[in-house]
Order: structure tokens, then C-alpha cells, then sequence
């Protein structure tokens, strides 16, 4: 089950290496059995999985080793317990003990003996999320970091900004985006430095993940846990999987406010390059700051960040003002699209194939129109129905406020968050996929209003 020390991947020696100082840190401070202090711990090693952990030991007082190993054995419970704590590692491996008895390891025990005693100085309080990664970053030579699939302005800003941070740090991070960037946010610096593919067998020390938790949207050719390394995960999802050997989650607006606010508190650098990627996830997650996600601070941040060097025009020409032509020939024809419930309170959309080979658009030109329902007065759920050329109908929901179109999007099978979601629907024509949505959208809006008034007070 525990591979050899010769065929350890670079990930299995440095979490064995991180076990063996916290195992050694936790007998010489914490543990209540005091005959534990003379055991000197010699090696780690680690199963591929990182679960299972054999530990070589010596004695180092002249103990016995057979009551020594005994005593361990008692304390493996108590010993993966805290090393649960302590270490910001995804499973607690299963401790298995052994006595040391090669002469090659020999060698290391003096200097083992002098490592403990000051690791045992530096580890004495619990390390932040924070300060694993901060030390995660200074110890990783191969850094990966990564955005979601289908990248936003948050994904992306939040990308190229750590990636310079990381740059001014002296790391040559890679910076990964199989979906490419989105035409809009090409202006940033450094987008010419990402790449959309991965080698076969390149493998990291550390991956940063940013802007997700979920499962479902890591982006394509994601490195498997044994290539990936130490797994952190930057992220303002309040509703999230549970990705992640480091997870640093904060509700702000954006993936790029708490980067500024990490690379504040780690003291890391930061220039007027990596200050526009920030300002821009900041700007795009909080629509131009109007979203309800907009606070003090957010204002606050964007404010530094255009003291640093940010430029607010840039940003806003490059999202709001550089579309292509035919984008705008798409929105003529899709606002012309435009249909409410006989309240009031629902409206809906669709863009067929044709509409798009009409006017020379790409089905990314679409991307922002579903705001075209919701920005009508007394609207709080939007609806966008758009034909795939295989035939299938594609929904997307846009809310306002505290209506949840995720519950409506699991209606249809679909699902998403509070304010955005979206399902799939087969086998119905897009008249009939209308009309059953919007049915199923009035009830909803009906039964979410029940709701509010029973709440209110
Ligand atoms: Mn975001």
C-alpha cells in the first residue's frame, strides 16, 4: 500500500516531509506519554493516494524499540487527530509505524534531532490557510494556477493578476485557459502568457484554483491529483464543493478583492499591471459595481487599486465599449425577441442559429443580452432560450434580488445559482419550451412572493 522511498513523486516526499515535522513537532510538545520525546522520527513515506503514511522511527534516549513502537501505536489516533488540525491536507493519512533500521538513514538523525527542536520553535501555533500558502508558494518551483471553465472577467482578471504577483514574487507560474480568453479581456497584461493546453506529463508542486470549488467546473484537461500537487483553492463562492488541500474562501465581490487583500496581508508586491487584472474581476463581478455584492470595502479596494495604477477606462472601454459590429446587429435581433408574462414579472428571449448566421455572430456575442429582459422596469426573472444546431433548447435565468432561479432551473433539470442558472430542454419546439418555462416561471414567481410576505416584517 506504501509505495518505496526510491518511486516517491515529488507531492508524496513533500506531504511525507510535512508529516514527519508535524508528527515530530506533536511528541515533543503535546504528546502526554513522555517516553515519546525520545523517539526521533527518520522518514515519511507516503502511499500515491496520501493516505496511508509509514513512519520510520529511532530511539534516540536508548529506549526500547519494541515498547517504543508499542507506545506509538497508542498514540497513532491521537496523532492523526491533530495532524488533521494543523496541516491544511485534504485526508489525515492512517499512520503506520516502523522501526528504523537501515544504516542510510542513519546518517540524518543528528541533523533531525536539530531540525525538530526549531520546526517545533516556528510551528508552535496553527498556520493560517493563509501562511500554508504563503509558504506553499516560496517552497513550489512548478506553480500552476488555474480559472474556471468558461472564464469570466473575475476568472481571468483574478488569473493574470496572481500570475504577475507570482511573477514579481521571482515564480514563473503557468497560467492555464483550455477555453481561451474571451475577446473583451484580451487587454489585460499578460493574457499572450496563457496557455490553453498542459504536457502529458507535467507536474506541479502547487495549483491554484481560483473562482471555484465546484466539480463540474474545473476547466477541461484539469491535472489528476497526482500531477496537480498541493491544491489550493481562492475562492468567494459561498455555495461550493469541497475542493481543496488549501482552501481560502471569503464572501467578497470578487476572486480579484480578495486577492488584493491576501497579497496586502502576505506582504507580497504588487504593480499597476497586476492592479488593472484585480480592478477588472472587480468591476466584471459586481456589474460596474451595482450588484448587491457591492460594499464599502469593494469601493474601497477599487479606490487603492487605482492608486496603484489601475485605469478605470481602460477596463470599462475594453468590457463595455469595444464591441464588434455584428454583436450589436445580434442584439437588434434578439431584442426584437422580447415577450412578458401577462404580470409583468417574467420575460424571455431566444436567439436561433439563423439569427447568428444573419448577422455573422458567434454564439459568445450573446453573451450579457438575457439583461435586456431583466433591465425592464417591474421584471424580476429574465429568460434566454437559445436553439443549439443539434436541436436541443438551452435555457439561461437571470434574477433579481432574492429570487432564487436555481430552484427554477432544477425544475428543468438544470441548476446554477441564485441570480443566474440554466437548464436544457429535448424534444420540444422552441414556441412550446417557451410557454412551459413561463408557466412554470409565473408559478414559481407566485409561490417565491407567498413566501416573502410570510417573511416580512
Ligand atoms: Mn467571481
Amino acid at each position: 500500500m506504501v509505495g518505496n522511498r526510491k518511486t516517491q513523486t515529488r507531492r508524496q516526499q513533500r506531504v511525507g516531509e510535512s508529516v514527519r515535522a508535524e508528527i515530530s513537532r506533536l511528541l515533543n510538545t503535546v504528546a502526554s506519554d513522555k517516553q515519546l520525546a525520545w523517539v526521533t522520527i527518520t522518514d515519511v513515506v507516503m502511499s500515491p493516494d496520501l493516505r496511508h503514511a509509514r513512519v520510520f522511527f529511532v530511539s534516540t534516549k536508548g529506549g526500547d524499540p519494541s515498547i517504543l513502537h508499542d507506545n506509538l501505536k497508542r498514540s497513532a489516533s491521537f496523532l492523526q487527530r491533530e495532524m488533521g488540525q494543523s496541516l491544511e491536507l485534504r485526508f489525515t493519512p492512517v499512520l503506520a509505524f516502523q522501526f528504523d533500521e537501515s544504516l542510510d538513514r542513519g546518517y540524518k538523525i543528528d541533523e533531525l534531532i536539530s531540525q525538530t527542536s526549531s520546526e517545533t520553535a516556528m510551528k508552535s501555533k496553527k498556520e493560517t490557510p493563509e501562511e500554508s500558502l504563503a509558504r506553499f508558494v516560496t517552497q513550489s518551483d512548478k506553480i500552476l494556477l488555474c480559472a474556471h471553465a468558461n472564464p469570466d472577467g473575475d476568472a481571468i482578471g483574478s488569473l493574470l493578476g496572481l500570475g504577475r504577483i507570482f511573477h514579481l514574487l521571482g515564480k514563473e507560474p503557468v497560467l492555464y485557459c483550455p477555453d481561451g480568453i474571451p475577446g473583451t479581456l484580451l487587454f489585460l497584461p499578460g493574457s499572450k502568457n496563457v496557455v490553453s493546453e498542459l504536457n502529458v506529463d507535467d507536474e506541479f508542486d502547487l495549483t491554484v484554483l481560483l473562482d471555484t470549488a465546484d466539480e463540474s467546473l474545473l476547466p477541461r484537461g484539469f491535472p489528476s491529483p497526482q500531477k496537480r500537487g498541493t491544491l489550493a483553492v481562492i475562492d468567494h463562492h459561498m455555495t461550493h464543493g469541497e475542493m481543496g488541500d488549501i482552501v481560502i474562501r471569503r464572501e467578497v465581490s470578487a476572486v480579484g478583492e480578495l486577492l488584493f487583500h491576501l497579497t496586502k496581508e502576505l506582504v507580497w508586491p504588487i504593480d499597476g499591471e497586476a492592479a488593472q487584472c484585480f480592478y477588472t474581476s472587480i468591476v466584471s463581478d459586481t456589474g460596474s459595481f451595482r450588484y448587491t455584492s457591492t460594499t464599502p470595502a469593494t469601493h474601497h479596494t477599487a479606490a487603492e487599486l487605482i492608486t496603484i495604477g489601475a485605469d478605470p477606462w481602460k477596463s470599462a472601454t475594453a468590457l463595455y465599449e469595444s464591441y464588434p459590429a455584428r454583436r450589436q446587429h445580434l442584439l437588434a435581433a434578439v431584442a426584437g425577441t422580447l415577450r412578458l408574462s401577462d404580470d409583468g414579472r417574467y420575460a424571455y428571449l431566444y436567439c436561433t442559429p439563423k439569427m447568428l448566421e444573419q448577422t455573422g455572430a458567434a454564439k459568445a456575442d450573446l453573451d450579457g443580452m438575457i439583461n435586456l429582459g431583466r433591465s425592464v422596469g417591474g421584471v424580476e426573472i429574465s429568460a434566454m432560450f437559445r436553439l443549439e444546431p443539434e436541436g436541443h433548447i438551452k435555457v439561461s435565468f437571470r434574477s433579481k434580488g432574492q429570487v432564487d432561479v436555481a430552484d427554477l432551473a432544477a425544475q428543468f433539470g438544470g441548476g446554477g445559482h441564485r441570480n443566474a442558472s440554466g437548464a436544457t430542454l429535448h424534444e420540444v419546439s422552441m414556441e412550446e419550451a417557451m410557454n412551459v418555462v413561463r408557466d412554470a416561471a409565473r408559478d414559481f414567481l407566485d409561490r417565491s412572493s407567498a413566501f416573502d410576505s410570510n417573511d416580512s416584517n
